[in-house]
């Protein structure tokens, strides 16, 4: 898969800006900017110069000058890519952008495709596949959660478990297989005792990286939150106020929202990605029924339930009221694990006479937490928030423990477990050091697929493909 020669892309986002950075890499990527550099100075060639050094000057071909630029050089193998790299700052006009990618094309270069520069990276050991595939995440972190969880993956914190485990696991499986050679002299080399003990830990540390994957989902995701309920109770009205921006159109006429409308906002440093839905009722306008439809299969996505009436139309009618019981407990019982919060909205609209007999009857529900707000004046909704955060299980997180968000590190890491959960039972039955060996290598191999000891171009492709050309 890797080839010796030198690629070009734009690093920087494309478009218009401040500046601009194009980047090269591969074994002539400084020989290749020195034919299109100019020192303003002096009349030095970039070859010459000392890895890690700045140096301004133009860009030129023939007799024109394209830009006036900042050109960083790092060597190989003290870059980011292992390679030799030139990093060209220029001023970040589509037009001088092309020009100049244009122009090292000619000179020899290849654009990269996505994600190479990390791949090159890869490839020459500058990170393991864990820490690569942490630098995508990186930079499509965009809340202080999945921020965190790429940097620490970035940092190598979850290799190095993973890699210090393979290394434990790999001297027993050496010992095991020592023991085969020497078969007749019915020697023990590796410690029983000593092994049980480590397919223990092995196991206790896998079993809790399995488990982080569902809070790493959700955080690399976003928290799916459906708000649901009749039409013209103010769901879009709740969903423009947590936004803080009027995102959803809001109307005194019923049945205004048609279809789901969904927008992320972070609260206390989690994603939430908050979806507003058409509002449930019997209705015979075909655009309605669609959109009341897909109300829930957004229920079935959310992770959170947000349901939502009008305060002032369940005081002043019973009937209503025992109707809206209902409708909750229909949902309640319908996805009894989602966590569910009912709400009253305009609240501004009753007295508090009338709010402290409807907290009477309605906190009673079971299994579901109730609060009054009001959407158009802001009432309620901090604490609505709160509660959100509330249902987050972000233990791990405080602790600064390994998250898992990436689901091909997932299945490996079960199927680790799977394998070393065959260890264990061949430990305890007594099994024969050839068979036990056998299902350890198994473990080994799925331990090194994720930190990309053990690899194949399918894969790589799969990764990087993913990654943005210039990363
Ligand atoms: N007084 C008061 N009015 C509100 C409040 N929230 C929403 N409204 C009003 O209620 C009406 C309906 O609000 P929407 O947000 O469009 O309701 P919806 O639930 O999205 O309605 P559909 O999309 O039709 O299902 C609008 O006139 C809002 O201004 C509130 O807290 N207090
Ligand atoms: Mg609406």
């Amino acid at each position: 898969m890797i080839n010796d020669d030198t690629i070009v892309a734009l690093a920087t986002p494309s478009g218009a800006g401040a500046i601009a950075v194009i980047r090269l890499s591969g074994d002539d990527a400084i020989v290749i900017a020195d034919t299109c550099f100019q020192s303003i100075k002096s009349e030095k060639t970039l070859s010459n110069q000392k890895t890690h050094t700045i140096h301004l000057g133009h860009i030129v071909e023939g007799g024109r000058t394209i830009d006036e630029v900042l050109v960083s050089i790092f060597k190989n193998p003290n870059s980011y890519t292992g390679e030799n790299v030139v990093e060209i700052s220029c001023h970040g006009s589509n037009y001088i952008q092309q020009e100049i990618i244009q122009l090292f094309l000619r000179k020899g270069c290849r654009m990269a495709t996505a994600g190479e520069f990390t791949l090159r990276a890869f490839l020459n050991g500058k990170l393991d596949l864990s820490q690569a595939e942490a630098v995508a995440d990186l930079i499509s972190s965009d809340n202080e959660a999945s921020h965190q969880i790429a940097m620490q993956q970035m940092r190598g914190g979850f290799s190095s478990e993973i890699a210090k485990l393979r290394e434990e696991l790999l001297n027993f499986a050496s010992l095991i297989e020592l023991e085969l050679d020497f078969a007749e002299e019915d020697v023990e080399f590796a410690d029983r005792t000593q092994f049980k003990e480590l397919i223990e830990h092995i196991r206790f540390v896998l079993k809790r990286l399995i488990d982080s994957f569902a809070v790493g989902n959700v955080i690399k995701n976003g928290i799916p939150v459906a708000i649901v309920g009749e039409p013209n109770v103010g769901k879009s009205t709740l969903l423009n106020a947590l936004l803080n921006e009027e995102r959803a159109i809001v109307s005194e006429i019923a049945g205004t929202t048609r279809d789901t409308i969904e927008d992320e906002i972070s609260i206390g440093g989690i994603g939430f990605r908050f979806i507003d839905t058409a509002g449930i009722r019997e209705t015979k306008d075909v655009v309605e029924s669609i959109g009341i439809k897909k109300t829930f299969e957004k229920i079935d996505q959310a992770q959170v339930v947000v349901y939502l009436f009008e305060s002032d139309v369940v005081s002043n009618d019973h009937m209503k009221s025992n109707s809206i019981r209902v409708e909750i407990e229909k949902i309640r019982n319908k996805y009894p694990l989602k966590p569910l919060l009912v709400i009253a909205n305009k609240v501004d609209k009753i007295s508090e006479n009338q709010q402290l007999k409807l907290d009477d009857t309605l906190s009673k529900i079971e299994g579901s937490s109730f609060m009054f707000i009001s959407a158009k004046q802001n009432i309620g909704v901090d604490a609505l928030k709160q509660q959100l955060l509330s249902y987050v299980n972000t233990g791990a997180l405080r602790n600064n423990d390994t998250i898992i968000t990436n689901s091909r590190h997932y299945d490996s890491l079960i199927k680790a477990f799977e394998e070393v959960e065959r260890v264990r039972e061949g430990l305890e039955s007594g099994l024969s050091g050839d068979l036990l060996a056998i299902d350890i290598r198994q473990a080994l191999y799925h331990f090194g697929e994720i930190t990309g000891e053990i690899s194949n171009d399918d894969l790589l492709g799969n990764i990087f493909a993913n990654f943005c050309i210039g990363k």
